[in-house]
């Protein structure tokens, strides 16, 4: 009886070890719990398992995005956004067993997150000084990620994808925990550039070196290696890495170029 109770408590307790996007900061500003995110799941802080799903994309019962507005940010500008284990004041961030990388994405908000248009602009995984993954910084600060939206983009609404992966069951095919969610944000400034994107879901499979990962949890977990596109490093004025031309005048004393 007394096992039987125990099992229902930790089974409990793991039901609840999970997270979500509760808030996002912009322009200076905490904006409200939940405003300008799509509406959570009525699981609300439930993981994805599947990497084919298209619940990969959001996690959300708001599937267009009809009733989410959007919180302007700047270009160039640092945001920030928190993720905790359920939307009460006083919760925590997520289960410390439940280590990995933290990502954040960006899609035009008119393709609704459909086809090759995501494009990563923070990502958070292991470092070997402080033995910490993402989601240790994350229960640090409270839950809150900080990053740069890149200050070359073209203006107007996008889609904030903001992803946490759980490896703590990783080892196994189908383990991985995704806790993906989707803000609206409209960014002002900016550039021209629309970086290249990848498709989620399509991106990710589910034996990619960062999704199938036999986590270690006290050691050197160097080889891991961040799902997804590598960030893109536009920002600051500075255009995308493109291969270099060289012109008449260059060519002369820099023909190796
Ligand atoms: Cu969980």
């Amino acid at each position: 009886m007394a096992t039987a109770v125990a099992v229902l408590v930790s089974l409990s307790y793991l039901a609840s070890a999970h997270t979500l996007l509760t808030t996002i900061s912009t322009n200076g500003k905490k904006n409200g719990l939940g405003e300008c995110i799509r509406p959570w799941w009525l699981e609300r802080n439930h993981p994805i398992r599947d990497v084919k799903t298209t619940d990969l994309r959001c996690r959300t019962k708001d599937l267009n995005g009809s009733t989410t507005k959007a919180c302007p940010v700047a270009a160039g500008s640092t945001m920030s956004i928190a993720y905790h284990r359920n939307t009460r004041p006083d919760s925590d961030v997520i289960s410390q067993s439940h280590t990995g990388p933290v990502m954040v994405y960006l899609a035009p908000l008119a393709s609704n997150g459909e086809g090759e248009v995501w494009f990563k602009i923070f990502e958070d995984g292991w470092t070997k000084e402080s033995n910490e993954w993402g989601t240790d910084r994350l229960i640090k600060n409270n839950g809150e990620a900080s990053f740069t939206i890149p200050a070359d983009i073209k203006p107007g609404d996008y889609l904030l994808r903001t992803e946490i992966i759980a490896l703590h069951n990783a080892r196994t095919l189908g383990g991985a925990q995704f806790y993906p969610n989707c803000a609206h944000i409209t960014v002002t400034g900016g550039g021209s550039v629309v970086p290249p994107g990848v498709a989620i879901p399509g991106y990710y499979k589910d034996n990619d070196p960062g999704i199938l990962y036999s986590r270690k949890k006290f050691g050197d977990n160097s080889k891991y290696v961040i799902p997804g596109p590598p960030v893109y490093k536009g920002g600051a004025g500075t255009a995308p890495p493109k291969k270099p031309v060289c012109t008449k005048r260059k060519a002369r004393k820099r023909h190796d170029l």
